[in-house]
Order: C-alpha cells, then structure tokens, then sequence
C-alpha cells in the first residue's frame, strides 16, 4: 500500500499510488498547434500551451515512480469509416475531419497533426489508445487495459477540459474509478467552460470526481518517491 492524501476540490482524496493510472488525454498537434482541427473549429490553440509544463513535469514524476501512463489520442481512420455522419457533417465541406491542412489529412490516424506534441510524447511502454470519440472509454481497450491492473484512480489531464476531458471524466465516474482532474494541466479554447467545466466536475460532492492541481499531486508521490 502506497496511500498519500492529495489534497482537492471539494474535499481531500485518499488514494494508492499503486492502483492510480495517469492518463494523458488528446496532447496532439491537431489541437495545440496552428493549422489542426482545434484550428479549423476556429479556435485559438495558444490557449491549451500552458498545458504542456506541467504535464512534462507530471510525466517525469510518474515515470520515476513506475505509474501506469497511458495517452489518447483522438483520430479516425483514413476512410472514415470509424466516424459516423454526424461527427462528419456538422461542418463545412474543407474545415472537417478528414479534409487537407497543413499537418495532413485533419485528425487522420498517421497523419503528422495526429500526433502527440514532441514535449509529452509517449515513452516505449507506455500505452497510447486511438480513440475515435471524446470519452476515451467509448469503443476503447481502456477499462480491460485498468481493471487487469487493478487501478481504481485516474489522474487526469489534456484536453480539452470541456470536450474529451470531461467525457474521460465522466466515462470513469460511470465506471467506477475515482476520476481527479489536474486544473493546470487541462485547458479549453474557452477559459469560461473551463471553469464552468471544473466547477460542474466538484459540484454538489464531487459529482463527477475531484479537482486539485499539478503541485498537489507532486507533493503526494513525492511523499512515497524513494529517490525522491
Ligand atoms: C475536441 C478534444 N475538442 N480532445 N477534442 O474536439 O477535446
């Protein structure tokens, strides 16, 4: 048992460092850099960058510690034929997925804007789930890849808090793992769902989870890191 109290919103969390995965949600060029889908959707992807710190700073931790990592990585198939219509059509023809950009076909597995941003790229080991929607859960290896390794808590962190984060959030809170989000390590191209977003998360109890921030969490495995 390696428990350490975090301290979050609305109240402290206990957990076992040793049954707490790391998951990394969607840090991919199609969302923080110029010319992706965030892009595309007409939006600023500078407002995810202060993101990228802190998760590194998290990354090494839990590596040091031998956490469980996993990353996601939101994308389809070249043929489309994991995206249904609805995701499709929604926006003009040459601004959805699929259509050119600068990076390569938009949010296109193999695609150079699929990718995960060089500062938080995934290590040898660590598993990266291809998701085709927002709740990394959905049509995922997720839960059987966690529930073989008897892990009950999820840090979470990516984004975007309000779109695939929240829908990780709330597909483990369905599931039965105590979902903690990260607030410095999760951002939105729109700083007001971001709150929104968290406060919803913490609400009435804890509704959907926990809310604390990257400090919080370092203090916890620093308190049980033996080369700490
Ligand atoms: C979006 C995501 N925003 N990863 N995806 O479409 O949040």
């Amino acid at each position: 048992m390696s428990v350490v109290r975090i301290e979050a919103e609305p109240t402290p969390v206990e957990v076992d460092l040793a049954e707490t995965a790391l998951i990394v949600i969607d840090m991919q060029k199609d969302f923080l850099r110029r010319g992706g889908f965030g892009e595309f959707l007409g939006n600023d992807p500078d407002l995810l960058q202060r993101t990228v710190e802190p998760i590194s700073q998290l990354l090494t931790a839990a590596r040091r510690l031998g956490m469980i990592i996993i990353h996601t990585r939101e994308g389809h198939l070249p043929d489309l034929s994991d995206c249904p219509a609805a995701k499709l059509d929604r926006w003009p023809a040459g601004t959805r997925i699929g259509d050119m950009g600068p990076m390569g076909r938009i949010l296109i597995r193999g695609e150079e804007g699929h990718a995960i941003v060089d500062e938080v790229a995934p290590l040898a080991g660590e598993l990266v789930i291809d998701k085709p929607g927002k709740n990394a859960f959905y049509a995922t290896e997720l839960d059987g890849y966690l529930r073989a390794r008897g892990i009950q808590n999820l840090l979470i962190v990516g984004v975007t808090t309000d779109v695939c984060c929240m829908a990780t959030t709330i597909g483990a809170n369905d599931r039965g793992y105590n979902a903690i989000v990260l607030s410095d390590c999760v951002a939105s191209y729109s700083p007001e769902r971001h709150r929104a977003t968290l406060a919803t998360i913490k609400a009435q109890g804890g509704i959907f989870g926990w809310v604390t921030t990257s400090d919080e969490v370092l203090a916890g495995i620093a308190a049980r890191d033996p080369l700490g």
